[in-house]
């Protein structure tokens, strides 16, 4: 046994002078390689600062692997109107990423369909505050619609939950 810790620690010794090299290059491949670790992943979510819904809605994006910019903001009509999104298909929480809009409760599965669909829409939205949703989990849950908002404000189902 001995024998052996002293091949090992010698060929470890031999290999230290450029050993250092290989870590970016293994930093690097390990970043290509998490399938979730891709551009245009940064979600800016505007909340009311005392919001605990929206906060429970933000560490669900964070642990299906989106990073959150979040923006406290004590007047939240100011944002929702300068993202243009209708008092229809208002939640409590307004986000973007990836150049949509992302209002309320919407599941992080239902976000990454549309960065990867990328259709020519403004955005989506769980209006109102579904029971059951992420971040309103409950002791029930209500079915509910993720609502696709058209560039005309127009709605089309993108998903049921
Ligand atoms: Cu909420």
């Amino acid at each position: 046994m001995p024998q052996k810790y002293k091949e090992v620690s010698g060929s470890m010794s031999r290999m230290g002078g450029i050993g250092w090299l290989w870590i970016p290059v293994l930093l690097l491949s390990f970043l290509v390689s998490v399938p979730w670790a891709h551009a245009g992943d940064e979600v800016e979510v505007y909340k009311s600062p005392t919001c605990g819904c929206c906060a429970k809605w933000i560490d669900h994006l964070k642990a299906n692997g989106f990073t959150v910019a979040v923006h406290d903001q004590n007047d939240m009509a100011p944002v929702k109107s300068r993202l243009g999104v209708q008092p229809q298909f208002q939640s409590c929480h307004t986000a973007t990423v990836g150049g949509y809009v992302i209002e309320g409760h919407v599941p992080a599965g239902d976000i990454r369909r549309l960065l990867t669909d990328k259709p020519d829409i403004k955005g989506l939205a769980a209006p109102g505050m579904p029971q059951g949703s992420p971040g309103m989990e409950g002791p029930y849950k209500v079915p509910y619609e993720v609502v696709a908002i058209g560039r005309d404000d127009s709605a089309r189902t993108f998903s049921r939950h």
